[in-house]
């Protein structure tokens, strides 16, 4: 089953976000498999964000990723990837289409709010980096047929 990783930066963490944001995945039907609160350290937001590194606003960017907890998660189910992308709406807020979250709740690019994995294979990449197998809940919701032909 596809899986994704989200994180709701310090940002959303900060302004008491996390509720209704985590709120989004569940009502949408998606599977929590993952979650907790990470106080990150400069090596993993230097690795997380490795495809920036020559970017003029890298060095911002990990500033403020290491800047207070980051809530992360993985979540699971159906086209997760491109479906938590689509939650999340663009990435500069401004642009990002109201209902989404960035869209709701942000103006500026380098206060989005969230994360979540651009591909199955990022995905992929990005939970090994942020997860331990054993974080990571192997469980069936009692909803499924609710939510699954
Ligand atoms: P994404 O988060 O929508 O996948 P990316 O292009 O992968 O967007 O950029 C990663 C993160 O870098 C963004 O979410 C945002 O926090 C930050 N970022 C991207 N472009 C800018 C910028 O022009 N100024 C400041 N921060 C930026
Ligand atoms: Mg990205």
């Amino acid at each position: 089953m596809e899986r994704t990783f989200v994180a709701i930066k310090p940002d959303g963490v900060q302004r008491g976000l996390v509720g209704q944001i985590v709120s989004r995945f569940e009502a949408k039907g998606f599977k929590l498999v993952g979650l907790k609160l990470v106080s990150v350290s400069r090596e993993l937001a230097e690795q997380h964000y490795d495809v920036h590194k020559d970017k003029p606003f890298f060095k911002g960017l990990v500033e403020f990723i290491i800047s207070g907890p980051v809530a992360a998660m993985v979540w699971e189910g159906d086209g997760v990837v491109a479906g938590a992308r689509k939650l999340i709406g663009a990435t500069n807020p401004i642009t990002a289409e109201p209902g989404t979250i960035r869209g709701d709740f942000g103006l500026n690019i380098g206060r989005n709010l969230i994360h979540g994995s651009d591909a199955v294979e990022t995905a992929r990449t990005e939970i090994d980096l942020w997860f331990k197998e054993e974080e990571l809940a192997d469980w069936e919701p009692t909803i499924a047929p609710w939510l699954h032909e």
